[in-house]
């Protein structure tokens, strides 16, 4: 009951699932990419889309999926998403009943269930705004900060230290790119599979600055192919931070547990569902 409706079209769980197939298919189609898959810059912009909430204001969020247009979409945050909006370009127009701002957090939900990760309970209900509502600038984090910026960022979409630490875990997966950020690397050896090891990499790696020309970034001292970003670093130079990088490190079940409660928060971020949280589908993960 809780389907989007464009003119008698009702979406049912079966429609969205077969949303869902479709984004997991092409992932392995358009294995031609990065390291392999597009999953990871999916997951990002997800996140770019849920995390410009402002809880004070009630704006910015998933809902309105307004990265579409120039205003959000050329926020250097955004450099490099046009890549994962053009992926799902085609879904878009096989399933057109879906508004893109659904369709953008069913595939980052999508992306981490196809790469190992937890299953991430979703539901409808997001609708499509227009250019008036793109969120202003510096609303997302900015790599080169410390704790305290980590905290504001995150305080004023409304989550404490223990989910921010989670959601951080995201960055188990993909890369940074130096025509994007600036920045260059991955954080763990295996970036299109999702795990804990970008906790027990931050615990057990030595970590130094990465001599170069680009943005102050450190690297790990045993086989210098990784990258941890300033703000990652500042995990555990944070002793409230740290606890939980810790107890991620060790446990890479109770990492997923609240990895998956913490995402499904951030996505819903300024949602103005008429569903209740019962509503949510968990979507069945695709067969190899
Ligand atoms: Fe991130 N992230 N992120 N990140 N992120 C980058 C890439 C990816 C920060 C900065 C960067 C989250 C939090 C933070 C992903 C998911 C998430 C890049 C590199 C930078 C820079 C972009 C590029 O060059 O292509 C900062 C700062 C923070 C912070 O918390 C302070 C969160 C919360 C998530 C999430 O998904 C919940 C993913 C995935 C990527 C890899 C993208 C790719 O193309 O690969």
């Amino acid at each position: 009951s809780s389907g989007e409706t464009q003119g008698i079209f009702k979406a049912t769980k079966d429609d969205y699932q077969k949303v869902y197939d479709e984004i997991a298919r092409l992932l392995v189609d358009k294995d031609d990419y990065d390291d392999g898959s597009y999953g990871p810059v999916l997951v990002r912009l997800a996140w770019h889309a849920s995390g410009t909430y402002d809880a004070a204001t009630k704006t910015g969020g998933s809902n309105g999926a307004t990265m579409r247009f120039a205003p959000e979409g050329d926020h250097g945050a955004n450099a490099g998403l046009k890549h994962a909006r053009d992926f799902l370009e085609p879904v878009k127009a096989k399933f057109p009943w879906i508004s893109y701002s659904d369709l953008w957090t069913l595939a980052g939900v999508c992306a981490i269930q196809e790469m190992q990760g937890p299953i991430i309970p979703w539901r409808p209900g997001r609708q499509d705004r227009d250019v008036a509502f793109c969120t202003p600038d510096g609303r997302l984090p900015d790599a080169s900060k410390d704790q305290n910026h980590i905290r504001a960022i995150f305080g004023r979409m409304g989550f404490d230290d223990r989910e921010m630490v989670a959601l951080s875990g995201a960055h188990s997966l993909g890369r940074c790119h130096t025509d994007r950020s600036g920045y260059d690397g991955p954080w763990a050896f295996s970036p299109t599979v999702m795990t804990n090891e970008y906790f027990r990499l931050l615990m057990d790696e030595k970590w130094g600055w990465k001599k170069w020309n680009g943005p102050a970034q450190y690297e790990d001292q045993s086989t210098k192919s990784l990258m941890m970003l300033p703000t990652d670093m500042a995990l555990i130079k944070d002793k409230e931070f740290k606890k939980h990088v810790e107890r991620y490190a060790k446990d890479s079940q109770v990492f997923f547990k609240e990895f998956s409660d913490v995402i499904v928060k951030l996505f819903e971020l300024g949602v103005p569902f008429e569903s209740t949280p019962e509503d949510r589908i968990s979507f069945k993960v695709s067969d190899d």
